[in-house]
């Protein structure tokens, strides 16, 4: 039988079939290749109802798509990165990161603003601008929903993980969408789902980090939304310099009236991102990433 492995725990898959979820385990040599069942995975598994270690043995992983150390998931269609500006307070490089690391593989991002709320209308025309002139972009609000109609009409039909630090709403706006989703066509394990959603600490004010383990949550036919657990940092893979360039599509035009073709945007003379970003015709904050970004490559190729 196929079914896709929704949850993984202390070398338990749960694997849904798309009626019910069986418990198991991977079969031996699977386990030996060390190379993981990602959460994503469509695999090939069998009930054993002799197999004192669950219902089910699951003997091979189909080809996977695509995955995602950070968070470890497989099969994507769309990341939609999900951050607040307050509470906790935006990263941009981490958010940044995380969007390069999606195109990398070939994920669509969507962008998710938070806790809007929270924020005022200045902060967040500044993240929006940012970024909906190059990624689909959503504002939403986890305590009256709004906005999170749209973002269900943006992920029908794929498999979609939320991911982001920790305490954004992830896991509160995949709550919403559960109940926006929810319809006769669904069936009784698709209905009866929930994510965790964890109170904020007032110290820090960062998420008790509630969710920990990736948990995807089927909504009918096609569409899966996985939710994962937060982060706060994540390090920028081996990648060739000029690649980070081109993990910013906002460049690509702008930079063929830069003076050198093979330029950088650091320190080349008749820069003409350097001149977009002084005209404001760039977001500052993504400019930042960039190079950061750069520096943490450049840690690689010394
Ligand atoms: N003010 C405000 N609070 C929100 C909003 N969305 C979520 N929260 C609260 O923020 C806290 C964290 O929400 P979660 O949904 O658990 O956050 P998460 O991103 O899943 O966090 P991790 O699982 O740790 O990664 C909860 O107390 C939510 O009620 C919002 O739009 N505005
Ligand atoms: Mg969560
Ligand atoms: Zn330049």
């Amino acid at each position: 039988m196929k079914g896709t492995v929704v949850k993984g725990i202390g070398g338990f898959y749960f694997v849904y079939d798309g009626n019910s979820v069986v418990m198991g385990k991977a079969r031996g040599n699977l386990k030996r290749n060390r190379d993981l069942i990602y959460v994503g995975d469509i695999v090939d598994f069998d009930i054993d109802k002799s197999d004192m270690d669950g219902e089910c043995v699951i003997h091979r992983v189909i080809e996977r798509k695509n995955h995602l150390n950070r968070p470890p998931v497989s099969n994507l269609d769309t990341l939609v990165v999900v951050f607040s500006l307050r509470q906790p307070d935006v990263n941009y490089p981490v958010i940044d990161k995380l969007i390069a690391g999606a195109v990398m593989k070939e994920i669509e991002p969507v962008i998710c603003i938070t806790k809007t709320d929270l924020a005022d209308e200045e902060e967040l025309e500044i993240a929006r601008s940012a970024y909906e002139d190059i990624y689909p972009t959503v504002l939403v609000n986890g305590i009256s929903g709004e906005g999170t109609e749209t973002l269900l009409e943006m992920i029908r039909g794929r498999r979609v993980a939320l991911a982001g630090p920790s305490g954004v709403g992830k896991s509160t706006i995949t709550n919403h969408i559960l109940k926006s989703a929810a319809s006769d066509e669904l069936n009784a394990y698709e209905k009866a789902i929930e994510a965790e959603t964890g109170e904020i600490s007032d110290k820090t004010g960062r998420g008790k980090h509630t969710t920990r383990h990736v948990e995807i949550f089927p909504l009918g036919e096609d569409t899966m939304l996985y939710d994962t657990p937060g982060f706060t940092s994540l390090d920028m893979p081996e990648y060739d310099i000029y690649k980070v360039r081109d993990l910013f599509p906002e460049f690509r035009e702008l930079q063929t009236g830069c003076k050198y073709a093979d330029c950088l945007h650091i320190n080349e003379p008749e820069c003409a991102i350097k001149e977009a970003l002084e005209e404001g015709k760039l977001a500052r904050s993504r400019y930042e990433s960039y190079l950061i970004m750069t520096e943490e490559v450049k840690k690689w190729q010394k």
